[in-house]
């Protein structure tokens, strides 16, 4: 048993969500980095099985030694405890039906289809079919996006009011995500005018660039 959190994540994944909360919070962790996507490294992708078997990034390690996978749980999880660092509606707010809404649905309608889009070849065996497979995947992607930005109108300066939730932090990362952020400005605006807003959080300065990094013509295709 540590004394601290352990995060199981790799730079440039869903995980970095996770990390974000965690810094925001002001919770030290011990960062375990696993790149589970990166086929040339196995071994990377191999450290996560310590803690979650479907080998995906994030899992997160607890001080008191229980573990929790998926994104959404682990950053529900996360903002509630630690309410003092304020970063998600607590239970009985008014807001926190939207807030748990639009967590899933980050969860469940975008991020889920990446285990396929990263890899068609789970579920379509004819390489040539992959070119058409990861482009209906990023019109689905891009369509859930247009729909949360339909139906979750900011309510200040941040997705949720005038603080910033893990909500934010989350849809931050997964727009960076193919097919990346000029699309996904393109679909949802007001999501957009939130998500730079993150970009720009000078309680993030150092973080982003180190745990995803934006390169030239990163929020492009
Ligand atoms: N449902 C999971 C999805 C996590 C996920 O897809 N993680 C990616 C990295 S961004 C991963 O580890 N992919 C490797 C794989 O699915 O084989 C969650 O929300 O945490």
């Amino acid at each position: 048993m540590s004394n601290r959190y352990i995060l199981y994540s790799a730079q440039g994944s869903g995980g970095v969500a996770v990390e974000a909360a965690l810094t925001l919070a002001g919770q030290p962790y011990e960062l375990v980095e696993s790149a589970t996507f990166d086929a040339d490294d196995r071994a990377s992708g191999d450290r996560v099985l310590a803690a979650n078997p479907m080998r995906q990034v994030p899992a997160l390690v607890t001080p008191a030694g229980e573990t929790l996978t998926e994104s959404a749980a682990i950053l529900i999880w996360l903002a509630e405890q630690h309410p003092e660092a304020k970063l998600a509606p607590p239970a009985g707010d008014p807001r926190r039906a939207a807030f748990l809404r639009w967590t899933v649905f980050v969860s469940s309608a975008i991020y889920a289809h990446y285990w396929l889009k990263d890899d068609p070849s789970r579920l379509v065996a004819d390489a040539g079919l992959h070119g058409d497979v990861n482009r209906r995947l990023e019109e689905r992607i891009v369509d859930c996006w247009r729909t949360m930005e339909a139906q979750l109108a900011p309510a200040g300066r941040y997705l949720l009011g005038d603080e910033i939730s893990v909500l934010d932090l989350y849809v931050t990362v997964v727009s960076r995500f193919r097919p990346r952020r000029q699309r996904f400005y393109a679909a949802a605006p007001r999501l957009g005018e939130v998500v730079r807003q993150v970009d720009e959080d000078p309680r993030l300065a150092a973080f982003w660039p180190a745990r995803y990094p934006f390169e030239p013509g990163w929020d492009r295709l």
